[in-house]
């Protein structure tokens, strides 16, 4: 069988041969210990890339994300984020049953929201409601197509919060993203919050590992919860140093999953049956909807013909580049999606 073209995701890359190297030969200690030299490098280094006083290393993204806003409220309080955002969609209903937090979910335009949309869903001090505390946003946007937040956009929220007493929150799992894409620095994006989450093991390519990120206030309360969810470390080092040698070597080279992706979605905009605005497309990730057949028995037919995307809702599929799909392989999987029969008596 020819070789297979994943595109599911950016977390499926893998190792490169130097983040092995860096990883086999990472010093380690215990880190719940606060002993892991090389945990403790990543974190400072995370941290003054975003221009943080201090880091945290976790497992995952939805740790990172779900530490956070454990960190940031109380059983009761109200998080105010868009219905696509990952946190809410995607992380098992960690926000509920973690922290207890009521979900307060605003429709969004490819995951953004204006600050006006906020401020209509903001109620007076009273008994009857719950206190909104924190407000998230994700940039890039996952469900949103890998959309870019404008920086002034951000800045009018974090306003917003900082007149009415909320905290913000930014799930940037592909921050990277963002900003090779527009060249502004991630520590810009990270000003405008009181905490943000990142991750290695998507773009930049480290197999394990996320960060939080905030004042050193924060993340001392965030280390008790990362404790309380079973996510404290060991000898975390050797994953750490994947993280650190992804930062360093792999975070510039994301400007080429983005061309690849412009390849991508101006290839499938020319198809029949796929609808789908190159435009659109602004960093690593390429949502198209399908007409004549539904998602799934695009997944399953593409899947046999070697080239794997994931279904995101009865019409659309997703399509990610990354470390491990060559400019060449984009233009096999267009090659295999245009050769591919569909018709609507296919649909449900
Ligand atoms: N997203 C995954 C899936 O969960 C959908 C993917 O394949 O894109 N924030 C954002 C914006 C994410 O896209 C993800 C992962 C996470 C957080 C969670 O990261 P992990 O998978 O490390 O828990």
């Amino acid at each position: 069988m020819a070789k297979i073209i994943d595109l599911r995701s950016d977390t499926i890359t893998l190792p490169t041969p130097g983040m092995r190297q860096a990883m086999a030969a990472a010093e380690v200690g215990d880190d719940v210990f606060g002993e892991d030299p090389t945990v403790r490098a990543l974190e400072v280094r995370t941290a003054a890339w975003l221009g943080k006083e201090a880091a945290l290393f976790v497992v995952s993204g939805t740790m990172a994300n779900q530490v956070a806003v454990r960190t940031h409220t109380e059983p009761g309080d109200e998080v105010i984020l868009e219905a696509n955002a990952h946190i809410y969609y995607y992380e098992g209903g960690g926000a509920a049953a973690l922290s207890g937090a009521q979900c307060r979910c605003l429709p969004g335009r490819r995951g953004r929201f204006s600050a006006a949309e906020v401020e209509a869903v903001l109620r007076p001090a009273d008994p009857h409601f719950p206190p909104a505390r924190l407000i998230c946003l994700e940039n890039t946007h996952n469900r949103g197509g890998g959309s870019i937040w404008p920086i002034e956009q951000i800045a009018e929220l974090a306003g917003l919060a900082r007149r009415r007493g909320l905290r913000m929150h930014l799930d940037g799992a592909r921050l990277w993203n963002a900003s090779v894409a527009t060249g502004i620095p991630e520590r810009e994006y990270a000003a405008h919050f009181d905490s943000l989450s990142v991750c290695f093991s998507k773009g930049l390519g480290a197999p394990v590992g996320s960060a939080v990120a905030g004042t050193r206030e924060f993340i001392a309360r965030a280390r008790r919860f990362r404790k309380q969810f079973g996510g404290g470390m060991r000898q975390a080092g050797i994953i750490a140093a994947g993280a650190l040698y992804a930062l360093e070597h792999q975070r510039a080279r994301l400007a080429e999953d983005h061309a690849n992706a412009q390849t991508l979605a101006h290839g499938l905009a020319k198809l029949p049956g796929i609808e789908m605005d190159p435009a659109t497309v602004e960093t690593n990730i390429v949502c198209f909807r399908v007409k004549y057949a539904c998602a799934a028995q695009w997944i399953k037919q593409l899947n046999a013909a070697g080239v794997r995307l994931l279904a995101i809702s009865a019409d659309t599929l997703r399509a990610v580049t990354h470390l491990n799909v060559s400019a060449e392989e984009v233009k096999l999987a267009l090659d295999v999606i245009a050769a591919q029969k569909f018709n609507s008596e296919m649909l449900p």
